[in-house]
């Protein structure tokens, strides 16, 4: 079974690849969501790539993920450090988040230190390019495994306690 990760895009997100390559590469949005897509193939898990320079719409995407997702890898652009309506969103969210940013933010202006959605987001990544999205995939992908292995672990000591439990009440 696939589970569905949303990936979420804020504002400017779109001109990636058109200005400003020094910082952001010469990627465009739709490489990466490519990249994301083979990616999440191979991994098995199901995307909702998207994204909005709308604050409102970033949110009703987090609503409906947090019906649906089992996880949301999210890159708010400049709304990392101003919204605390996508932090509320995020926090009304009990899969995991975890907030991508292209650029090391920490080695930039000092306004972009700050980030609303760190304070409640699972894992943040900063400065591994666009490639931080397909880490945050894998990481999510990894996770699934290992609720997986640990949910098949616990059925198994669920039946072995019943097992023992039978063959005591035959003694
Ligand atoms: O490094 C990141 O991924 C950011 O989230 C990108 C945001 C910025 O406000 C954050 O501080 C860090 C800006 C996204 C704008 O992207 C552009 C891409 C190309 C040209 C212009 C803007």
């Amino acid at each position: 079974m696939s589970r569905t990760v949303y990936v979420l895009n804020g504002p400017n997100l779109n001109l990636l690849g058109k200005r400003e390559p020094h910082i952001y590469g010469h990627e465009t949005l739709a490489d990466v969501e490519a990249q994301c897509r083979t990616l999440a193939a191979e991994l098995n898990l199901s995307i909702e790539f998207r994204q909005s320079n709308a604050e409102f719409q970033i949110i009703d995407w987090i609503h409906a993920a947090r019906e649906t997702a089992a996880a949301i890898v999210i890159n708010p652009g400049g709304f990392t450090h101003t919204s605390i309506a996508i932090m509320d969103a995020l926090n009304a969210c009990k899969c995991p988040v975890f907030e991508v940013h292209i650029s090391n933010v920490h080695r930039r202006e000092s306004f972009r230190h700050h980030s609303y959605v760190s304070l409640t987001a699972t894992g943040v990544m900063a400065g591994f390019g666009t490639h931080g999205y397909s880490l945050a995939l894998r990481h999510v992908a990894q996770l699934f495994a290992k609720e997986a292995a640990n949910a098949s672990g616990t059925n198994k000591d669920r039946q072995g306690s019943r097992v023992m439990k039978e063959a005591a009440e035959k003694t």
